[in-house]
């Protein structure tokens, strides 16, 4: 069965618990077991990883990169979190791992906030994008992920 990649960037283990307005009351552990669950409904395997550690996402980036090349991962879904606005190893990481499709999501609509939020260095890099879908947003992107890469 092939891989997919729930990747999650800094803070995103406090989902549910902090911030509801912006971000809902669901955990990250509830939208993982969500993902696995459809994962295994479509035909694939869901591995779920967060880190608050930007090397921590490039190595996950990286390990993907060659299970792409080895025909044993479909892709990744990335909610780089704040990363999101400030790291260009991220867009290098995605860029360098050539052509594993990652779908970019955020829970809020960045454009509807502060003008810092606005700008992503991760999209350029990025095969499609979701946001301001709240945590459905993440199988959204699965599903556009399989719609797009899967069975080929
Ligand atoms: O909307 C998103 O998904 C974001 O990626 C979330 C990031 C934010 O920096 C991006 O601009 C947009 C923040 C993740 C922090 O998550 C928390 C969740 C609950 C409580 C506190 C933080």
């Amino acid at each position: 069965m092939k891989k997919i990649l729930i990747l999650n960037g800094p803070n995103l283990n406090l989902l549910g618990t902090r911030e509801p307005a912006q971000y809902g009351s669901t955990t990250l552990s509830d939208v993982e077991a969500m993902c696995k669950a459809e994962g295994a409904r479509i035909g694939y395997e869901v591995e779920c990883f967060q880190s608050n550690w930007e090397g921590a996402l490039l190595d996950k980036i990286h390990e993907y990169g060659r299970l792409f090349k080895s025909g044993d991962a479909l892709g990744c879904v990335f909610n780089p979190g704040a990363f999101t606005h400030t790291s260009i190893a991220l867009h290098d990481a995605i860029k360098g791992v050539d052509g594993l499709p990652v779908i970019e999501c955020h829970i809020s609509n960045v454009h509807a906030r502060e003008e810092f939020r606005h700008h992503s260095w991760v999209s350029p890099a990025a095969s499609g994008i979701v946001i301001g879908f709240g945590v459905d947003g993440y199988l959204i992107a699965l599903g556009g992920l399989v719609r797009k890469f899967g069975n080929r």
